[in-house]
């Protein structure tokens, strides 16, 4: 293997959550990373990797009630405490947080904890969100209740304030320095909600019009001038249903395996991204881990790993 990337010391921390999703499965993604052998590949890409284990995820009960259009909030609020923690103090560290899962909620917490370590240190933060859907639900819009149609609209501090607040402040982060790419599924208030925050959002039309290299390219250009720690949120479902079956929200009609590839290999070329989650990995819906595989392919493919 040949790699680009300067080392970093990278920590994995897992995230076993299925309760964003409503439903078991997703919660065997950090297993299935894990078992397709995640840290050995970053360490033969000359990383020094540490396996943080997981986060816990249980489901309190909310005095046994239950909002219908904010499922599970308490699971989720408790457990994205707990990640937010760690990922800040992985950062302050000096390490690189890579999380794994899991639903997508998981960007709430671990995008309140970045968020947390750049308010201290100056940094203004950038995301770039790669996803199927726009992840911009509140309660009030959401079809399904799933936390995990949320962590976006939460991040710019739309939502429920237990998840907003989380780590003290809110927003985490301002629609300009976000861009999201892949989006081929979003519910007619989710585009209101974009259009109204005029948040930079790339289908998949116009990834087929422009081509990923190219979106990619004025993407970082502006990251790079606007923001000093760049994060990428990565929804696996946002890569074609016949390339990863084993997602949680499959949509047809997205990246290819190659289109997916040159995003994360451009991304690590430009040597700009400081944190990573790889979201929605569900082996109950796999083919002999297949999708896992995958993943662990992209994330290498970020973080150094190139053909020649
Ligand atoms: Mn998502």
């Amino acid at each position: 293997m040949s790699a680009t990337a300067a080392p970093k010391t990278i920590d994995i921390i897992g995230f076993p959550m299925y309760l964003g999703a409503d439903r078991h499965g997703v919660d065997l993604g950090p297993a299935a990373l894990r078992i397709a052998g995640l840290a050995e590949t970053l360490t033969d890409l000359g990383h020094a990797v540490a396996d943080l284990g997981d986060v816990t995820v249980r489901d309190y009960a909310e005095n046994g009630f239950t909002n219908p259009k904010l499922k599970h909030l308490g699971g989720i609020a408790r457990s994205n405490e707990e990640l937010a923690r760690s990922v800040a103090g992985s950062l302050d560290n000096g390490h690189f947080p890579l999380c794994i899962g899991g639903d997508h909620s998981m960007a709430i917490g671990a995008i309140a904890g970045i968020a947390s370590h750049c308010r201290k240190a100056g940094k203004t933060l950038g995301i770039i969100w790669i996803d199927a859907h726009s992840d911009m639900n509140v309660e009030s819009t959401t079809p399904s209740g799933n936390i995990h149609g949320m962590p976006m609209a939460i991040s710019l501090g739309l939502g429920n304030e237990r998840l907003t607040g989380l780590m003290g402040f809110s927003p985490k982060v301002a629609a300009d320095h976000c861009a999201l790419i892949g989006v081929r599924k979003v519910d007619p208030p989710e585009r209101e909600i974009i259009r109204d925050l005029k948040l930079p959002v790339y289908t998949m039309s116009d990834i087929d019009r422009l081509g990923i290299h190219a979106i990619l390219d004025t993407v970082l250009q502006k990251l790079e001038n606007s923001a000093d720690h760049i994060h990428v949120s990565f929804d696996i479902d946002s890569v074609d249903p016949s390339v990863a079956m084993g997602v949680g929200t499959p949509v047809t009609g997205g990246l290819t395996y190659r289109e997916a590839h040159l995003l994360m290999e451009t991304i690590a070329k430009r040597g700009c991204m400081s944190s990573l989650e790889m979201a929605e990995i569900n082996p109950i819906l796999d083919h002999k881990n297949g999708s896992a595989v995958f993943a662990i392919e992209l994330v290498a493919s970020s973080l150094g790993l190139t053909i020649l």
